[in-house]
């Protein structure tokens, strides 16, 4: 493997990039009128506009040979095809295996994919509809009215994201609650709201020995028992999501009540197997099924599509030109779209644990920039909040906005103003408004060429700030579908050209390994462990809050 500063193509852009210092998207907008038309594209009912970014159509040939020469397309067959490209924890990557309608035979780990899958989606489905029509029943014999998803990171953000985003398909006889911190306010503020006669509990953990979820679990299993009096209720109030079998049925969790995944599945990349079951029982089975079908769509084009027509592809290499070319290092993600407010926390996990890494496949720290800190907010909130560090900030931000052409709501006129709204910021970051406008305008306004002269600078904005722009028809769970596989693909084009292991995460170990000793140390006879000196001074002041010896 070439080191990637050593690939023609990203000589070849950095020369390009020298041209393009001081491009201004206005007059490139000015100079063609097809600029529009040659920097976006379709793939089903999405719309990606990408004109409003700082390249041309030469830039965006330099970005497709550095795919080329990274040999993306390589990558891409392996990862579909599951040969192992975690390569530091020797699996298979092969979520998009779980969403195809027909699958190829494969054998992965002595596992046959496409039966495996088939099989657990059956019970998947049967389990849903019996929740729905009311033959699963609680073990006082009443229905269940209420589902609380037990999980955290992958086990949680995906599933939590997609029901708030499906929420207007939610079928009317389950609510589904999603508890994932270890603050015990999280749990205890939900099951204030619930009867326990009617709350089914899934315990989601792909290891189910993750402490946040296996103290959860304990916690809401002691709430049942002492409410229904009886050690058996367990078997009609809780199932488990997971891949170790084992450690559920120790938990207490009889295997019939288990809905298995396996080590190929990726927390983050989860929401599309068994850790999916609390979507299908917020917008039942067939939404569920359409959920899926939209993000192999995706992964139908992103397999497919030449890499220049390839919305994946295009938005991954725009995130490389930004962040290795002009030095960005956030990203702004703006869905104009209330439903998808849990869309930024999911990215935040879904790029930044993939792609927060300094290492890359020949084991070498890599001397270039990874993945950026992924940020952002609804429209229009974000617009009253942070955006001004947007506009007039010192720092230039790469950003995504979304919006739905339609939206569910009778409130139409909402809505327009909503659209109208998303598109007066990508507007307003293009185009700016010069100092010359605005003491014109101060002028006008009765100030003095002084006073006008004097203020004009503050409300100047710079413009040719970039932005992407989502356009979908409405936030249906095909969209859905389609938008998160397009958002996962991104990142795997990002990884791949940065060389580096998108799929495992042992930046989050050291912590887990380190608050064993330091919970000992704040209730201990005596401190105990090495610690450095601000842990030590932290741990003296809860212990003398406490009354015990320093
Ligand atoms: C995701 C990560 C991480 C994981 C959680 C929960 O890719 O691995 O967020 O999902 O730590 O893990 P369990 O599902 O094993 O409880």
């Amino acid at each position: 493997m070439k080191p990637l500063k050593h690939l023609p193509a990203w000589k070849a852009l950095e020369q390009h990039f020298k041209s393009m210092r001081s491009f201004d998207m206005r007059a490139a907008f000015r100079e063609d009128a097809s600029r529009f038309d040659q920097l976006s594209l379709r793939c089903g009912n999405l719309l990606l506009d990408y004109s409003k970014n700082r390249v041309t159509t030469e830039t965006i040939q330099h970005l497709m040979q550095l795919a080329r020469e990274s040999e993306l397309e390589a990558m891409r067959n392996a990862m579909f095809t599951g040969e192992r490209i975690n390569f530091t924890e020797q699996r298979a990557v092969l979520h998009t295996a779980l969403r195809a309608p027909v699958r190829p035979p494969l054998v992965v780990e002595g596992v046959d994919v496409e039966h495996e899958i088939s099989k657990v989606l059956k019970r998947m489905q049967r389990f849903v509809e019996s929740v729905h029509n009311g033959n699963w029943r609680g073990h006082t014999g009443k229905p269940i009215r209420n589902v609380v998803n037990i999980g955290i990171g992958g086990s949680d953000l995906g599933p939590a994201m997609a029901c708030h985003a499906l929420d207007h398909y939610a079928v009317e006889s389950v609510r589904v609650y999603f508890v994932s911190n270890l603050d015990p306010a999280h749990l205890a503020g939900t099951l204030a709201q619930l009867d326990p006669e009617t709350t089914l509990f899934i315990v989601a953990s792909k290891t189910f020995t993750t402490l946040e979820t296996l103290a959860n679990a304990n916690s809401a299993k002691a709430w049942l028992l002492a409410a229904l009096r009886a050690p058996g209720a367990v078997a009609q109030h809780f199932v488990a999501l997971s891949t170790n079998a084992q450690a559920v049925e120790a938990f207490g969790i009889d295997p019939e009540n288990m809905f298995i995944f396996w080590d190929w599945v990726g927390g983050r990349y989860s929401l599309w197997s068994a850790i999916g079951l609390s979507i299908a029982l917020q917008i039942g089975w067939g939404n569920f099924q359409a959920l899926l079908a939209g993000a192999h769509a995706m992964d139908t084009h992103f397999r497919e599509a030449p890499l220049e027509a390839n919305m994946p592809v295009i938005l991954g290499m725009l995130g490389i030109w930004y962040a290795n070319f002009w030095g960005t290092d956030t990203y702004g993600i703006f869905p104009y779209d209330q439903r998808l407010r849990l869309l930024v926390p999911f990215l935040q996990q879904l790029d930044m644990e993939s792609n927060g890494k300094n290492v890359n496949r020949a084991n070498k720290r890599v001397n270039y920039n990874t993945g950026p800190i992924v940020w952002g907010a609804p429209g229009t909130n974000g617009q009253h909040a942070f955006f001004e560090l947007v506009h007039q900030g010192t720092r230039l931000i790469p950003t995504d906005f979304l919006m739905a052409a339609v939206n569910p709501t009778p409130l139409a006129d909402q809505h327009e103003w909503l659209l109208a709204n998303c598109m007066a910021q990508t507007e307003a970051l293009l185009k700016g408004k010069s100092r010359a406008v605005i003491e014109a305008e101060l002028i006008a306004q009765g100030m003095s060429r002084e006073e006008a002269r004097a203020l004009a600078p503050h409300k100047v904005f710079p413009g040719n700030r970039p932005s992407n722009t989502l356009l979908y028809q409405k936030l249906d769970p095909h969209t859905l579908g389609m938008l998160i596989a397009l958002y996962e693909h991104k990142v795997f084009v990002q990884g791949m050209i940065w060389q580096i292991n998108s799929f495992d995460q042992w930046g989050v170990e050291l912590g887990k390994q380190l608050a064993p000793p330091i919970r000992a140390a704040l209730s201990s006879v005596r401190v105990i462990g090495e610690h450095d000196g601000s842990t030590l001074g932290l741990i003296a002041d809860i212990r003398r809050r406490r009354g015990l010896s320093t």
